[in-house]
């Protein structure tokens, strides 16, 4: 393996000269966030982003994300110009460098918290999840701002597409990734690229909307959907872990070959639905993130792996999930754990 920061491009307070005073980081985890949805990425734009990584002295290991239009996961008639522009995508970032491209499947809304700065008993804060606070929220309610609520739609677009969705079901969603994926992995086959489809966080539905990538049986499902090592996974540990029942090492083992990025964090279960954020370290919270290092380790995990989500600590100025320190921390010992699983074995 080797260890990756997630970078948010140059308006990112964390800068790459401070990444790159983090041992062991080699690689770069970005994308172009300013494209809007759906939009061929201009090559120029893409070798300028590249350019910047590379000068600093790193690879861009990991395209994440591209964003997808919502008519593909809608399954609507324009679905395939948006596919089309989906896969001439996929041919510019290989043709910088780029190997695994990060996406995911869920509707509307990527991934979301109620709370963005949960104080912790040290006086540090958290992203956190309350189910009931979640429930209580109207999503036709644009004010509410919640992370990942970050949408250019006018009131009338945001209803048709919520509607659209609420009459889909999870089966309905499954059928648009199997059409997605059959035309797109041919592509990252023939540019040597990975699709890594990130799972739900958190792994269930909400606001009514259907959520699929949520366990062992839909990754696997997953690679079924179309049988090829290009069509893989983002093993995220903190998008699974809330629910329990995700056996995390175990997921690892068993979808060794098919796991193209490794996001290792962790966090505290408090209810059923509810959790916050911790410190990567197996003490501060639900997830044995030991386990998770050793499974990586035994089925000799070479691809990019990278911390995520570090708490708040020492005024950081990073975006809340996205700041420096506690990211470092987490990548120190990550990779403390590393080198003491490797030499005893
Ligand atoms: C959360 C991230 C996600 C991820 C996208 C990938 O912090 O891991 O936002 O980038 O779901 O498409």
């Amino acid at each position: 393996m080797y260890f990756t920061f997630r970078w948010y491009g140059p308006h990112d307070p964390i800068t790459l000269d401070m990444i790159r005073q983090i041992p062991q980081v080699t690689g770069i985890v970005s994308s172009l966030h300013k494209q809007p949805l759906g939009a061929l990425w201009p090559q120029a734009d893409i070798e300028i982003h590249a350019a910047l990584i590379k000068d600093a002295g790193f690879e861009w290991s990991v395209l994440e994300s591209i964003p997808l239009h919502e008519d593909i996961k809608l399954g609507k008639p324009s679905r395939d110009a948006y596919i089309e522009t989906w896969c001439e995508n996929i041919r510019r970032a290989a043709s910088v460098g780029i190997s695994t491209i990060c996406y995911n499947f869920m509707p509307m809304i990527d991934w979301m918290r109620s709370d963005l700065a949960q104080v912790l008993p040290d006086g540090s804060t958290a992203l956190a999840y309350e189910q009931a606070v979640i429930e209580a929220i109207d999503p036709r309610d644009l004010d509410c701002n919640l992370p990942a609520w970050d949408f250019d739609y006018s009131r009338e677009e945001f209803d048709a597409i919520l509607t659209a969705y609420q009459k889909m079901d999870a089966e309905d969603l499954w059928e648009n990734l199997q059409y997605f994926l059959e035309r797109v992995i041919p592509v990252a086959e023939a540019s040597a690229m990975r699709l890594a489809i990130h799972p739900d966080d958190p792994p269930w539905p909400i606001f009514g909307l259907p959520r699929i990538i949520t366990s062992a049986d839909a990754i696997e499902r997953l690679c079924g959907l179309v049988d090829s090592p290009a069509n893989g996974v983002t093993l995220c540990s903190g998008s699974l872990g809330p629910n329990a029942e995700n056996d995390i090492p175990s997921m690892i083992r068993k979808f060794a070959g098919r796991i193209h990025f490794a996001h290792v964090r962790n966090i505290k279960r408090t209810a059923e639905q509810d959790f916050h954020e911790s410190a990567h370290l197996s003490s501060c919270g639900s997830l044995d993130v030991y386990e998770i290092m050793k499974a990586y380790h035994d089925i000799g995990y070479d691809g990019p792996l990278r911390p995520d989500h570090g708490r708040c600590i020492w005024n950081d100025p990073g975006l809340p999930g996205y700041g420096l320190y506690d990211r470092a921390l987490g990548i120190n010992y990550l990779s403390g754990l590393q080198e003491a699983i490797a030499r005893s074995s």
